[in-house]
């Protein structure tokens, strides 16, 4: 497994604010990974403490599953991280993007920051890691190159129901999608994008589900903005800024604590992450207004 970025990977994902592929589990390990995936939706599809098991895969499922903590971890992939942000990180949140074989479902034109509360910081990226073939026929993310250096640009809500983002949210400027390039990856590999960088993804035409984790690294000196305190899992080096309430990996499956820890970490994301949305935010709801 690799170990680290290159000198010249790093190059590139400043220059373009990405890299790929970065081949971080063996092909042998990702179908591993995805069977433990799937044994959850098997048998734990109801969730706990009032969430579906959709809700953890879809946002903060590293406070509650201990393997999304376990993979967010893993040595070949804080190496890469490492190389991009330096020795101390944070897992800010885990999130599976799953198409189901045939799915219309997509992601729309958006840079990541817009809704965040972290302002417009270098210092976040996402890992995403593909679980199953993620070909542009089972819709992998598409990437403008070099879109990272703009500011963070005008987005509006779709609330679109095939959308998987929270609010369907869409960039409201023009975008070079002449000039996009695929993010096409095979079991086992990984990406690496800044948080402003235009990107989306199409609907899956495979016969396959399209498997994906997104997980979204931090330093210790990204603040939190907007909402009145946040949380990240200190996963590699020392927070020395404690701008982040320091969270442990949970050790068992929907652990009562953990719940717990859950429902206050989304009610307080919620005022950065539901911030001027004119409709309810399907993930954030139970706690839209709510102050724990
Ligand atoms: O999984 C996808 O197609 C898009 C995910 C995404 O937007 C992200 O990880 O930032």
């Amino acid at each position: 497994m690799a170990s680290g970025l290159t000198g010249e990977e790093i190059a590139r994902y400043r220059e373009n604010g990405y890299v790929k592929p970065v081949r971080v589990f063996s092909t042998d390990n990702a179908a591993r990974v995805r069977s433990e995936i799937e044994a959850l939706e098997r048998d734990h599809e109801d969730g706990a403490g009032g969430h579906t098991l959709g809700q953890f895969f879809r946002v903060n499922g590293q406070v509650t599953i201990p393997l999304l903590a376990r993979i967010a971890r893993t040595v070949s992939v804080l190496d890469a991280v490492e190389s991009i942000l330096g020795p101390d990180l944070l897992v800010w949140s885990c999130e599976l993007f799953i198409k189901e074989a045939g799915s219309d479902k997509i992601i729309s034109w958006h840079q990541d920051l817009t809704y965040w509360g972290m302002g417009e910081t270098d210092e976040e990226v996402t890992a995403w890691i593909a679980f199953s073939d993620v070909s542009e026929r089972a819709g992998c993310m598409r990437f403008v190159p070099g879109s990272h250096r703009q500011r963070i640009q005008p987005h509006k809500d779709s609330f679109d129901g095939d959308n998987l983002l929270s609010r369907g949210q869409e960039v409201a400027v023009d975008v070079d999608e002449e000039n996009a390039v695929l993010d096409d990856l095979k079991p086992g590999e990984m990406s690496l994008h800044h948080g402003r960088l235009f990107h989306a993804s199409g609907p899956n035409r495979s016969s396959d589900r399209r498997i994906g984790l997104a997980i979204r690294y931090v330093t210790p000196k990204v603040e939190q903005t907007i909402a009145s305190r946040d949380y990240a899992m200190l996963v590699r080096g020392a927070d020395h800024s404690r701008n982040w309430i320091n969270i442990a990996p949970p050790s068992t499956l929907f652990a009562p604590a953990s719940l717990a820890l859950y429902d206050r970490i989304l009610a307080d994301q919620a005022a950065a992450l539901t911030a001027g949305a004119e409709q309810s935010v399907g993930l954030y709801a139970q706690q839209q207004g709510v102050s724990v």
